[in-house]
């Protein structure tokens, strides 16, 4: 068993019933099981190019009984699932699900990368510790650490909670 911990952002449509739904979608899979899932943060899109809508973004921590390339797969049939529309690596999309952390796995192919390039972003930081603050980002140390250091301008508590 292996313990993920995967970033879910949404920033069209019901973005808060979007994560909602993902959340669900990802605890019925038949090999992961869902341990638990951050507070619901609204920020500011970063790293795209033209103007976007705010995201809502969360940190969801499963147990894992498949290797990282199939819980890959299974998170891009709930975003499909979630009537994803492929349309650019940073276009605004219903859901994102990203394989944030894979144990303490280091792994780069054409397909996965993980610990993922966003790993680091405020708002996967802030999921995180909410989560466990002691979790150790391979080759860049442990969350609460890292949190510590980041800019939170960005990163609004939002209302609700998935
Ligand atoms: N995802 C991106 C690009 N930029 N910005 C925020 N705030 N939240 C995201 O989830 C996000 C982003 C690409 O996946
Ligand atoms: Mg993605
Ligand atoms: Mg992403």
């Amino acid at each position: 068993m292996s313990r993920a911990f995967l970033s879910l952002g949404s920033n069209l449509g019901e973005r808060l019933e979007y994560l909602r739904a993902a959340v669900a979608a990802l605890s019925n899979g038949p090999s992961v099981k869902v341990l638990g899932v951050s507070k619901v943060y609204e920020t500011e899109p970063v790293e795209v190019q033209e103007a976007q809508p705010e995201y809502l973004n969360c940190v969801v921590e499963v147990e894992c009984g498949v290797p990282a390339v199939e819980l890959l797969r299974f998170c891009q049939g709930v975003e499909a699932a979630l009537g994803r529309v492929q349309k650019g690596e940073k276009a605004p999309r219903t859901v994102d699900v990203d394989i944030l952390l894979f144990g303490e796995e280091v792994i780069e192919d054409r397909e996965l990368t993980v610990p993922h390039r966003g790993v680091l972003r405020a708002f996967n930081l802030r999921g995180l510790a909410d989560l466990d603050p002691s979790v150790y980002i391979p080759g860049r140390g442990a969350v609460g650490e890292l949190l510590a250091e980041a800019d939170l301008s960005d990163v609004r508590e939002y209302g609700e909670g998935v």
